[in-house]
């Protein structure tokens, strides 16, 4: 029976960025699960109305339609109790809401500046016009005021890591020493940033940095294959953990010095 599973996109739909959806897509391929992809872009809400809510992802799985990323992740633990566990145990899905909480806020709300224009700038006009009023609305100010002084704000956003930052200096993943949902929780974030953003958010001595390419590699390079931006060492294949020697220029993107 088809999976099918719908994503947000933008202006091209092989752009696919929304972090929730990316925790979706690696939860499926975790599961061995290769789903039909729908992506839709924010204001195709007809592709989901069959779901009575507005937003992605949304998984149909047989005659199930379930949307919210934690509930679908919720749902592929029961429906597939086979192969490799996301969560593993009652108690470890207990921690992995945990993590899922922090994600959604503390990370969310940390990254959200850094690469708003990038995401706006991803988008056809319609779209933007969309998100712009949308989230104007939400933030009660512009995009630009939102998104100011970015590389002031990248220590923030690099601060609020300390948890993981930890974690992983101890193991290799957040569930320990195999990826599982939590993993795919804080990945689906930097998803986000790499589908959208030039911007690189990690420097390389980083824990969070090694750990971002072991997933990146992941279920044959599923996300440094993703329509986005390279971060430094997916760009050139490299093996996970090691940087691939390419010669790097610097850029200036929006005003912020990037590495290219
Ligand atoms: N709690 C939901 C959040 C889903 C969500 O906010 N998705 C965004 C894309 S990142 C969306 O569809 N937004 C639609 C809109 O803003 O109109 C989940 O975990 O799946």
């Amino acid at each position: 029976m088809t999976v099918k599973l719908y994503e947000l996109c933008g202006a091209d739909p092989k752009r696919v960025f929304s972090p929730y959806a990316w925790r979706t897509r690696m939860a499926l391929a975790h599961k061995g699960i290769t789903p039909e992809r729908i992506p839709v872009r924010f204001i195709e809400k007809d592709k989901i109305a069959f779901s009575n809510q507005k937003r992605v992802p949304v998984l149909v799985d047989g005659d199930k339609v379930v949307t919210d990323s934690w509930a679908i992740a919720s749902h592929l633990a029961e429906a597939y109790p086979k192969g490799p566990a996301l969560f593993g145990s009652p108690v470890a899905l207990g921690t992995a809401r945990f993590v899922n909480d922090w994600a959604n806020t503390t990370v969310n709300a940390a990254l959200f500046p850094l690469i708003l224009m990038d995401v706006f700038n991803c988008l056809d006009a319609a779209n933007q016009a969309y998100f712009r009023e949308s989230r104007e609305k939400r933030f009660g100010m512009t995009l630009e005021q939102f998104a100011a002084d970015r590389d002031k704000k990248l220590p923030a956003f690099r601060a609020a890591l300390a948890p993981a930052r930890t974690t992983l200096g101890a193991q290799p993943f957040l569930a320990g020493d195999q990826p599982a949902y939590a993993d795919y929780i804080l990945f689906g974030n930097f998803m986000w940033a790499k589908c959208t953003s030039p911007l690189q958010l990690l420097e390389k001595d980083d824990p969070v940095y090694a750990w971002r390419d072991r997933l990146l590699s992941r279920f044959d390079r599923m996300g440094a294959k993703a329509k986005g931006f390279p971060v430094l060492s997916s760009a050139g294949g490299a093996v996970p953990g090691t940087l691939t020697p390419r010669k790097h220029c610097l850029l200036m993107v929006n005003g912020t010095l990037v590495i290219g």
